[in-house]
């Protein structure tokens, strides 16, 4: 089997290593530290790449992307990492979220401590040959409310251990459920200024993301307790950096510990001058522990993910076919075959797509929520475009580009849920516009489990949604049919069925599955036959 070939730029801890090199399918190049240009040379001449935070993979290094298939990153943050130009390419992007978690915990443990009881300062002092126990007057942490911001993984971890120090945590996250915060025996805020008025201690444990940047400023500030000890481990930014040194200027803020900034590597900044501020240049993550469990983690994804097995951790899938139920997965099916159908009868430049999920079916949210990416659909939503775009578009559409494609062609992209539409229980509606015509398909799975398309524009039907189609329109008068049944035959292509469906007054459309294929000379004399209107072969 041809090996698979796997390209690391930065160090990755020897335990990660050795899961690749074990692999008899998987060759690993090492190329610690290697140079942009150098990179973007070889870069498509491998199925995966492996970084940390030392790589730039860039939109200009993935324009030409070759075999390349998987970008993992050992650790979280995909900072160094264009995500969308990653997507539009359709290669996967994936990190490793836990192997982290302990690592960020305890430093958050650690710099909250240290900025309650100003360890780093007294250390400072005595190593200065000082013995002022006076000036270092702290805090205890026992009994006092701690609130967490961003309540995921660490915020979690984080919880546990404030807890063992007889803390109260109180925490705000708008995305996690109520039972999480009841499990971990925290209490949960729904608004962040609850947290702010009731804290002694806060901590941000939430990923970096426009809602999260300058999450807390002078007014959060202001709202808080006097004497608050803040806690920025996480990502740099989240509180505003001028807004806590007037916080801690101005006697608000009795202590602050950040690992993180929002331009690294922070080399001059007013926060470095204060006493209260204790500072390390984002450790988060460094420990031997943490970077041995990311390398083994990352290491064992990318293999899955070119084995084709599993793709876990991907940060650009918004959800896997095969996690849906599996009534869920025959609607997906339908719904990528209804945007091909839609793709083959519509004529003009897509303005609009857009899918109508009827029926208490769909009430449910099928996807996962990606913070990363910047919009979120249902899948069938994705399904739908996709099946739309790939028809006509030049490039592989897959169901992670097809959003970023449809955006990058300023095709307005729309889903909606609806109870109920005419006599239709479960129905996916999906419907089109271009600049020069609009049409709508609808369709559904029935108890016998196979995808079917009921109307297509005003035309009713009952089509199985897949396989090939001859379609036609015509003038409703009778011989017509049977015109097209001669032309058939006379080239022995055999009709396996026929669906026929007509509007009053005037025409009607069919779709014929056959035996054989129509060669393009059959396909013109029909069209050429009086009273037809058009026919093409469409693939569902
Ligand atoms: C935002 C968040 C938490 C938060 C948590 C997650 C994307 N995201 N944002 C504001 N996962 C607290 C406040």
């Amino acid at each position: 089997m041809a090996p698979f070939k796997i390209l690391i730029t930065d160090n990755l801890a020897p335990e990660g290593i050795a899961i690749l090199e074990k692999e008899d399918d998987i060759a690993v190049d090492l190329k610690i530290g290697i140079a942009p240009d150098e990179l973007r040379a070889c870069i498509g001449n491998y199925d995966a790449i492996i970084t940390r935070s030392g790589t730039s993979i860039t939109a200009d290094l993935l324009a030409n992307p070759g075999r390349l298939k998987i970008i993992g990153r050992a650790g979280v943050g995909l900072d160094n990492i264009d995500l969308e130009a990653a997507s539009i390419k359709g290669i996967i992007v994936m990190n490793a979220p836990t192997g982290n978690t302990i690592a960020a915990t305890e430093l958050t443990m650690g710099m909250m401590l240290a900025a309650a009881r100003k360890i780093p300062a007294a250390n400072s002092s005595l190593k200065r040959s000082e013995w002022d126990r006076k000036r270092f007057m702290g805090r205890q942490l026992y009994g006092k409310t701690l609130g967490i911001i961003g309540l995921g993984r660490i915020g979690g971890s984080v919880a546990a251990r404030a807890k063992a120090f007889g803390m109260k945590v109180i925490a705000y996250d708008p995305y996690i459920k109520k039972s999480r915060a009841d499990g971990l025996g925290v209490t949960l805020c729904e608004q962040l200024e609850e947290l702010l008025t009731h804290s002694d201690f806060i901590t941000v444990h939430t990923p970096k993301t426009g809602e999260t940047i300058d999450l807390i400023t002078a007014r959060e500030f202001a709202l808080m307790k006097d004497g608050v000890v803040v806690v920025n481990c996480a990502r740099g930014g989240i509180i505003n950096e001028d807004d806590l040194c007037d916080a801690v200027r101005g006697g608000k803020v009795f202590a602050a510990a950040v690992d993180v900034f929002g331009n690294e590597p922070l080399r001059q900044h007013p926060l470095l001058e204060l006493d209260n501020v204790f500072v390390t240049p984002h450790i988060g993550a460094n420990t031997f522990e943490g970077q041995e469990g990311v390398a083994v983690i990352i290491a064992r994804q990318v293999i899955n993910a070119l084995r084709g097995k599993a793709y876990e951790n991907a940060v650009n899938i918004p959800y896997m076919r095969s996690q849906l139920p599996e009534e869920m997965q025959l609607y997906f099916d339908l719904a990528e075959s209804m945007g091909r159908l839609l793709a083959q009868i519509a004529r003009g430049r897509p303005e609009v797509v857009e899918l109508l999920m009827v029926g208490p079916k769909f009430k449910e949210d099928f996807g996962e929520r990606v913070f990363d990416i910047p919009f979120s659909f249902q899948p069938f939503t994705v399904a739908g475009l996709k099946g739309f775009l790939e028809r006509n578009l030049q490039e592989t559409v897959s169901f992670i580009n097809a959003p970023y494609l449809a955006k990058e062609r300023d095709i307005k992209v729309q889903e909606a849920k609806i109870s109920s539409y005419e006599r239709y229980n479960d129905l996916f509606l999906l419907r089109i516009r271009t600049d020069a015509e609009e049409h709508l398909v609808g369709g559904t799975v029935f108890a016998d489990r196979v995808p079917r398309v009921l109307f297509v524009d005003q035309f009713h039907l009952e089509m199985i949604a897949s396989g090939r189609y001859l379609y036609f329109k015509n003038i409703d008068k009778p011989g017509i049919v049977g015109r097209v049944g001669t032309v058939l035959g006379r080239h022995q292509i055999n009709i396996a069925g026929f669906n026929l469906s007509r509007i009053k007054g005037g025409k009607a459309v069919s779709f014929v599955s056959l035996d054989n294929e129509v060669p393009e000379a059959v396909l013109q004399e029909l069209v050429a036959l009086d009273g037809l209107l058009e026919a093409k072969i469409v693939s569902l």
